[in-house]
C-alpha cells in the first residue's frame, strides 16, 4: 500500500468505528494540501467500493467564523455521499458520531455541469435550486484539532448533511438571515453574505476546486457553500434547525 492509501486507511477506518485518531502530519510532518487531497480522493474510493455513490462537493472554510473557530485559513472542498444525507425533519444517531458538531448551510442543486473557471452569473445559471441546509461536521482527529493538510486528507470533516426545502435561484440570496436553532432557542445567528460575500461565490469556488482535485460537478450535484456561522456540538436530545429566511428550514432530530 503507498504512504496515500494507508493515511486514508487511517482516516476511513476512524469513520467507520467512530473513533478519534493522531493527526496525520504528527507522524508525517511533510504532508501538504495536495497530499490531503490525494488522501482524501483514496478515502472516498474506499466509501465507493462499499457501495456509497457520490453526491456532490461542500466547501469549508468559507466564512471567518469558520476559518477562526478551527484555525485553518483556506477554502477547502470535500466530497459528499449518498450514506452522509439525513431526510429533513428526521432523526440521526449521535453513535455513529466521534464528537459531531452541526452548522447552518445555504446547498445548491445544479441544474448543468459547473468545472473550472465560471463567472458568477455562469454558476447562477447552474443552479437548479437553492436550499436551507444542516452540515454535520465530525473530525477524526483527537480533540477536534487539525492542520490543513489533516482536514482535508479527512474530507474535510464531513460526516452528515440534511437538505431543506429546494426555491428556484429567483431572489437575491446574498444577505439572508440564518440561524440555528436548538431547541426552539437561536444558538447561532449570520448572514449569508458571511459565505464569501454571497454563497454563489462559494458555487464558483467549487466549480474551481472539483477542476483542481479532478472531481466533478455533473447536472444533479448537490453543493453545500460553506456554514455562515461557526459550528456548535451536537447532543443527543437535540432537535436543530437551520433557518434561512425566505428559503424555509432544514431540521434534524438527534437522538
Ligand atoms: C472543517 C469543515 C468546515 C464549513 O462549512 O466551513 C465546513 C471543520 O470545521 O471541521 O464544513
Ligand atoms: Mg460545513
Amino acid at each position: 500500500m503507498s504512504v496515500h492509501a494507508s493515511l486514508a486507511a487511517i482516516v476511513d477506518d476512524a469513520a467507520l468505528k467512530a473513533t478519534a485518531v493522531e493527526q496525520l502530519t504528527l507522524s508525517n510532518p511533510d504532508l501538504d494540501g495536495t497530499d490531503g487531497y490525494t488522501i482524501q480522493a483514496q478515502s472516498i474510493r474506499r466509501r465507493l467500493e462499499r457501495g456509497e455513490r457520490p453526491v456532490g462537493l461542500k466547501l469549508g472554510l468559507t466564512s471567518r467564523a469558520k476559518m477562526q473557530q478551527v484555525n485553518v485559513n483556506e477554502v477547502i472542498v470535500g466530497r459528499l455521499t449518498d450514506a452522509m444525507q439525513i431526510s429533513d425533519g428526521g432523526e440521526v444517531s449521535i453513535d455513529r458520531f466521534i464528537h459531531p458538531r452541526i452548522e447552518p448551510e445555504i446547498a445548491f442543486l445544479l441544474r448543468r455541469r459547473l468545472e473550472g473557471k465560471v463567472s458568477l452569473a455562469e454558476a447562477a445559471a447552474a443552479v437548479e435550486a437553492v436550499m436551507p441546509g444542516l452540515e454535520i461536521i465530525d473530525s477524526r482527529y483527537i480533540d477536534f484539532k487539525f492542520t490543513l493538510p489533516d482536514v482535508v486528507a479527512d474530507n474535510t470533516s464531513a460526516a452528515g448533511f440534511v437538505l431543506g426545502p429546494p426555491s428556484p435561484l429567483d431572489r437575491d440570496i446574498g444577505n439572508l438571515a440564518m440561524t440555528l436553532n436548538f431547541n426552539g432557542r437561536p444558538v447561532q445567528i449570520g448572514s449569508s453574505a458571511a459565505i464569501l460575500g454571497h454563497p454563489l461565490r462559494a458555487l464558483v469556488e467549487a466549480a474551481r476546486l472539483a477542476e483542481m482535485i479532478g472531481a466533478s460537478l455533473e447536472a444533479g450535484s448537490i453543493v453545500l457553500a460553506g456554514a455562515a456561522t461557526a459550528a456548535v456540538e451536537l447532543k443527543a436530545g437535540v432537535h436543530v434547525t437551520a433557518q434561512v429566511s425566505g428559503l424555509g428550514r432544514a431540521a434534524v432530530t438527534a437522538v
